[in-house]
């Protein structure tokens, strides 16, 4: 196959830099567009949506994610990120669209115009590469296809392979150069070619295998997680009924050199770990570890807002304060936050709601002020472990409220320090409140 068309460079390492089509400018697209571009890469960054494309021309970044405002603007700024709504020939073509859940399976839809779009000015020596994440089979079965359309071969005439994203919401620039990468191919030679890109940049391993592989080892990684969450959600519920502390269980079960259990909590939130488990199941495979487990999390903010009623029965017309609407602690991010769940439960209990989130901009969920969401509360309901909560003073809060009840369901601030605030703390995972000295 002839090499990627363009004018070749190459950077120190002898890598050869060419042009990157990144397709996608959300929370992936737009930090590998960037790092691509820090690394000496030409990188044109293409989003359907028109606001996003002027709203980055101006220099305002959406995703907020440590340092990337700072590396977008350098990049845009100096010219190595272009975006538009369009894309034009590159030698390399990235897809980051979403791929969310709908019935409980992938809407491929956004994966399937990308294709298109890309299948519009592809040429003879391009790699294309897929970065969302789809169920099994999807780039060779779904991906292929549609490229093919440009009536160029895979394998043939241009090279595909799948590499997911790994990365971490609030470490993605560390971890997007840090972290080992799969790299799939639709053939080895693809897994080959797509190795450059990530070899430029990528201080971790790259292990390469074939295309199908690579989307089942990324589908793994997050069910896996969310199977471990949801046993410790189902211990949680355990340790409420023997009347044990879950969080001391958790600690000193870790001690064992082979346990390595991880954290209850309100339940499973994100665009990711609440999603992709269902991607592996299919019409003839439904599972039963797999669906539990999502059953066992999906369960948690009902649970949540029981013990919230139980904590705040026999008050008139209570009002909860909730802090915390993120999916989970230092993210702003809301999509399927088990916070909103629970605050439109307890909403549909008649329970008077107010939100404080110090980092969910009000333009993507109504939040109040520290002092309006406090003012004449009830209980305080921690649902997200953000690092301002921890270091909160609870003297004033004290006398602000209407009574002092703490339920945290992350365990993730200082309970003595709002127990000698006079507060009686409820915690998820332990039966007991703990009540204020003397
Ligand atoms: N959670 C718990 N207890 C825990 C850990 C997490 O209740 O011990 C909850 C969180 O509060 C949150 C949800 O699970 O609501 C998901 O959070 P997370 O931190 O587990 O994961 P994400 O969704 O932010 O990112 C995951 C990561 N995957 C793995 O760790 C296997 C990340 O590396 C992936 O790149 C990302 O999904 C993705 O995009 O797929």
């Amino acid at each position: 196959m002839e090499r990627p068309v363009g004018v070749p460079q190459r950077n120190r390492d002898g890598i050869n830099m060419s042009r990157v089509v990144v397709l996608g400018l959300g929370y992936i697209g737009l930090p590998t567009a960037a790092t691509l571009a820090l690394h000496g890469w030409e990188v044109h960054g293409v989003d359907v949506r028109a606001e996003l494309v002027e709203s980055l021309k101006q220099g305002n970044v959406p995703v907020r994610e440590r340092d990337l405002s700072a590396i977008v603007r350098d990049a845009l700024g100096g010219g190595d990120l272009q975006v538009s709504t369009k894309p034009e020939n590159g030698d390399y073509f990235v897809l980051c669209v979403p791929t969310p859940l709908k019935d409980r399976q992938a809407d491929l839809s956004y994966l399937r115009k990308a294709s298109a779009t890309v299948a519009g000015v592809l040429r003879r020596g391009n790699t294309v590469i897929v970065e969302s994440t789809v169920p099994p089979g999807t780039t060779t079965q779904i991906v292929r296809p549609i490229l093919e359309k440009s009536g160029l071969a895979a394998g043939k005439d241009f090279h595909l392979a799948y590499c997911p994203e790994r990365v971490m919401p609030g470490s993605i620039l560390r971890e997007i150069v840090e972290n080992d990468r799969i790299i799939g191919g639709f053939d080895p030679e693809s897994a080959e070619e797509a190795a450059s890109i990530y070899r430029s940049f990528v201080r971790g391993k790259l292990f390469l295998t074939d295309a199908t592989t690579a989307e089942f080892v990324k589908l793994v990684e997050n069910a896996y997680r969310d199977v471990n969450v949801a046993f410790a959600n189902e211990i949680a519920k355990l340790a409420e009924v023997h009347g044990v502390d879950v969080w001391e269980v958790i600690s000193l079960a870790n001690h064992h050199p082979r346990v390595r259990v991880l954290q209850p909590g309100p339940g499973v939130g994100g665009h990711c770990i609440a999603v992709d488990p269902w991607f592996l199941l299919t019409q003839d495979v439904k599972g039963s570890l797999i669906p539990a487990a999502r059953a066992v999390n999906d369960g948690q903010p009902k649970q949540v807002v029981q013990r919230t009623l139980e904590i705040v029965h026999g008050i008139s017309r209570p009002k909860v304060a909730a802090f915390g609407v993120a999916y989970k602690g230092e993210a702003d991010d809301i999509r399927e936050s088990p916070a909103i769940e629970i605050i439109e439960r307890l909403e549909g209990h008649g329970i008077t709601v107010a939100a404080y989130d110090p980092l969910v901009p009000n333009d993507r969920y109504p939040t109040q002020s520290l002092e309006e969401t406090i003012g004449d509360a009830d209980c305080i309901l921690i649902l997200a472990s953000h690092r301002e909560f921890h270091y909160m003073d609870a003297s004033p809060l004290s006398k602000r409220v209407r009574h002092r009840l703490l339920f945290d369901t992350k365990n993730c601030v200082d309970h003595r320090k709002w127990t000698r605030a006079g507060f009686t703390v409820h915690v998820l995972g332990r039966a007991a409140p703990i009540a204020p000295p003397g």
